[in-house]
């Protein structure tokens, strides 16, 4: 059931949209202090979102306690690239083009004002350290004019990848896909030593408000954490995700082909399965460790904050930038548009503005967070941006909201969640629906059932009304070093 694509002719849609060379002015030495965490594949099997998630993460539900959690919050694409691009741009895929993990980002957007480009120009000083933009190619797509102080990853101290895999059985000769206890010396942890830049960077007196941007690496893969990780998660007692035998039966060809092109991911965790039993299991667990070990640094970084004594005039946000499939769907990875991809931690605390341990249940994306911060700390917008302002719902969480959240992944491949409801429409025009009262793990996809035309017809409208061409990928990207 083929319906209409948003084929949009797109005119040249990069250049007119922004404004550039945006004269740089001083800050009042009162405007807020802003701290952005970002944690890199943390999915929603933690308990802050989950109470029956095996995940444990006191430090995100202690920052919760300060401030508003957002519980159905979505990124805007899962996968690295186009997830942070959107996030720190304003602009969702459709818009600028940035569909992949290879897109050059900055070709495609060579005017845009990201986040901390935005601090920057309105007086702050900006710094940050770890994964804030996407980095898998050798770091060609971090933008280093974004900031004034940064600590690349990994950067002596950190330990660097094992030169002999943990486990003989990762899936594609790289130590990408392994996991275990790593490193020895916890202090040599790049999620460590980018917490450890970061508290430095609190303590020290610029004469201007601060940004600081931390970019948490776990629980992305390598599973590799220190052992104080992995004994809070017990060898025989891993609490596996739920598997649907025959849940692939009802995912339509869309689906289908998004999950054929990441096949091999999970292929090759049933070959080391296959090879040494135990393999899927112990992989969970590293991931359940890593998630813990990235809450626990993101708990460094509040107490650092708290000893600065910068808390009282700081901003907090604190998001992933996607979800995670563990075997769901026979699926690992992100780069599908499901719950499990898309739902992320997201906290804003505001002092003055949110009231401590607020709770708001309205579907948000990442694209509200730059116009969030723009309203709080009182900037003009420096070009249209795609997301809407969180600031009603920081002040009331129960606010009236209208706004969906939309996720993209590939050009032409959208969900929208709102209400009960995911619902996802693919390029080839097949579609999937989801009723989160009855179904959370989206089992049975209630599209082809002739009484939801309604409910489909209602959520497409909230459907991004352009399709940008899909940029290009950087060229010759050297490929990063693992050896
Ligand atoms: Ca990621
Ligand atoms: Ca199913």
């Amino acid at each position: 059931m083929k319906k209409h694509l948003f084929t949009l002719a797109l005119l040249s849609i990069a250049a007119p949209l922004f404004t550039t060379n945006k004269p740089s002015y001083s800050a009042k030495p009162t405007q807020p202090n802003v701290l952005m965490i970002i944690i890199d594949d943390m999915n929603d099997w933690i308990d802050l979102l989950d109470e029956n998630g095996p995940i444990r993460t006191p430090q995100l539900g202690r920052l919760a306690s300060r401030g508003t959690l957002f519980t159905n919050a979505y990124c805007s694409s899962p996968a690295c690239n186009p997830s942070r691009v959107s996030l720190l741009t304003g602009l969702r895929p459709g818009t600028s083009g940035v569909y992949g993990n290879k897109t050059n980002w900055r070709a495609a957007l060579p005017s845009a004002v990201t986040i901390p480009q935005q601090f920057m120009q309105h007086g702050y000083h900006v710094a940050g350290a770890g994964k804030i933009f996407h980095h898998h190619l050798a770091g060609a797509f971090h933008d280093a004019s974004a900031f004034h102080q940064f600590r690349a990853m990994p950067d002596p101290p950190d330990a660097p990848m094992p030169q002999q895999k943990l486990n003989q059985l990762a899936w594609y000769g790289s130590p990408n896909t392994d996991w275990g206890v790593y490193p020895a010396d916890e202090q040599n942890h790049v999620d460590v030593r980018t917490v450890d830049y970061c508290i430095e960077r609190l303590n020290e007196d610029h004469g201007k408000p601060l940004f600081l941007a931390a970019g948490i690496f776990r629980p992305h893969m390598p599973f590799f954490a220190p052992a104080s990780a992995f004994t809070k998660y017990p060898e025989d007692q891993v609490t596996l995700p739920l598997l649907k035998e025959d849940d692939l039966n009802d995912i339509p060809t869309g689906g289908k082909k998004l999950l054929s092109a990441k096949k091999w991911f999970w292929d090759g965790m049933m070959k080391a399965e296959g090879r040494k039993p135990g393999s899927w299991e112990a992989s969970v667990r590293a991931y359940q460790a890593c998630a813990t070990f990235a809450d626990t640094q993101v708990g460094r970084l509040l107490d650092g904050l708290d000893q600065s004594g910068k808390a009282g005039n700081t901003i907090i946000v604190l998001c992933s930038d996607h979800g995670y499939h563990l075997g769901e769907k026979k699926h690992w990875e992100k780069f599908a548009l499901w719950e499990k991809t898309t739902h992320i931690p997201m906290i804003v605390v505001a002092p003055n503005v949110t009231t401590p341990g607020s709770v708001c249940e309205h579907p948000v994306d990442l694209t509200a967070i730059y116009p969030t911060l723009n309203e709080l700390c009182g900037f003009t917008t420096p070009y249209k941006l795609d997301g809407v302002s969180l600031v009603p719902l920081l002040k009331n969480v129960d606010a009236t909201w209208k706004h969906p959240a939309v996720m993209t992944y590939g050009r032409g491949n959208h969900a929208v969640r709102k209400g009960p409801w995911r619902y996802i429409s693919y390029a080839d025009g097949t579609e999937e629906l989801y009723n989160h009262q009855t179904d959370k793990a989206e089992h049975n996809n209630l599209a082809p059932q002739k009484e939801n035309a309604a409910v489909i017809a209602r959520l497409r409208k909230f459907l991004p009304k352009v399709e940008a061409k899909a940029a290009s990928d950087l060229k010759k990207p050297k490929s990063i070093s693992t050896k």
